[in-house]
């Protein structure tokens, strides 16, 4: 069952996210470790894997993070997610519609990107667990990112979504953690300062003291 406290600090990675002196298992596995509660794949990019190679990559990451009770969720790719039974999917305003894939997915998590008041007009939230808000602050880890909306956003949204939990997203470092929750995130959701962090654990221990 889904809580909302899983997304208190939602680690989202890729191949393309990791430094060539490590791997994406040896990251996240730290990272489980010293106790990121949710893990979403998001493989993305000129070098992403595809195919059977992702396949293999995804379900070693699925096991590593029920090794710790951490949701495993997928970015974008509905079939995968389907294959590999994980536990939910994330999608963004370009992709599928959830309406199309809900019925599959009727005990999974959903989560839903909206950037701002136009998108959330948009999107049908009835079968959407949680929304992804941002980007926060400029960020190095999407090429089409959108320009920064601030943690004001949030606020913003609260107001539309009432309860629905909202992880913010972008540009989010220990340093700015402190203002997004104040907005009233129900979490954080972190690619870069973590992936590419000296120490992984360190890092994810100071994210966990701060959103507590
Ligand atoms: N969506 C909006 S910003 C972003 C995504 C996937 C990237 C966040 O990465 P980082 O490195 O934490 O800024
Ligand atoms: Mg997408």
């Amino acid at each position: 069952m889904f809580h909302k406290n899983q997304l208190k600090l939602y680690f989202i990675c890729g191949t393309q996210d990791i430094p060539e002196t490590t791997t994406i298992q040896q990251v996240l596995k730290e990272a489980l470790i010293a106790g990121i509660t949710m893990f979403q794949f998001r493989e993305k990019g000129d070098t992403a894997l595809k195919g059977k190679d992702k396949e293999i990559l995804a379900v070693e990451l699925l096991q590593l993070c029920h090794d710790y009770n951490v949701p495993f969720i997928v970015n974008d790719d509905i079939e995968l997610a389907s294959r590999i039974d994980a536990d939910g999917v994330h999608v963004g305003q370009d992709d599928q519609s959830v309406n199309l894939f809900a019925a599959q997915f009727q005990d999974k998590i959903i989560g839903l990107s909206i950037s701002d008041e136009d998108e959330y007009n948009q999107s049908d939230l009835t079968h959407v667990d949680y929304i992804g808000v941002g980007p926060m602050y400029q960020t190095v880890s999407k090429q089409d990112a959108k320009l920064p909306v601030g943690p004001s956003m949030i606020p913003v949204l609260r107001r539309y979504v009432g309860d629905l939990p909202i992880v913010a997203i972008g540009g989010i470092q220990i340093d700015n953690t402190n203002e997004i929750m104040r907005q009233g995130a129900d979490g954080i959701s972190v690619i870069s300062a973590i992936a590419q962090s000296n120490s992984v654990s360190h890092t994810v221990r100071q994210f966990l003291q701060t959103v507590e």
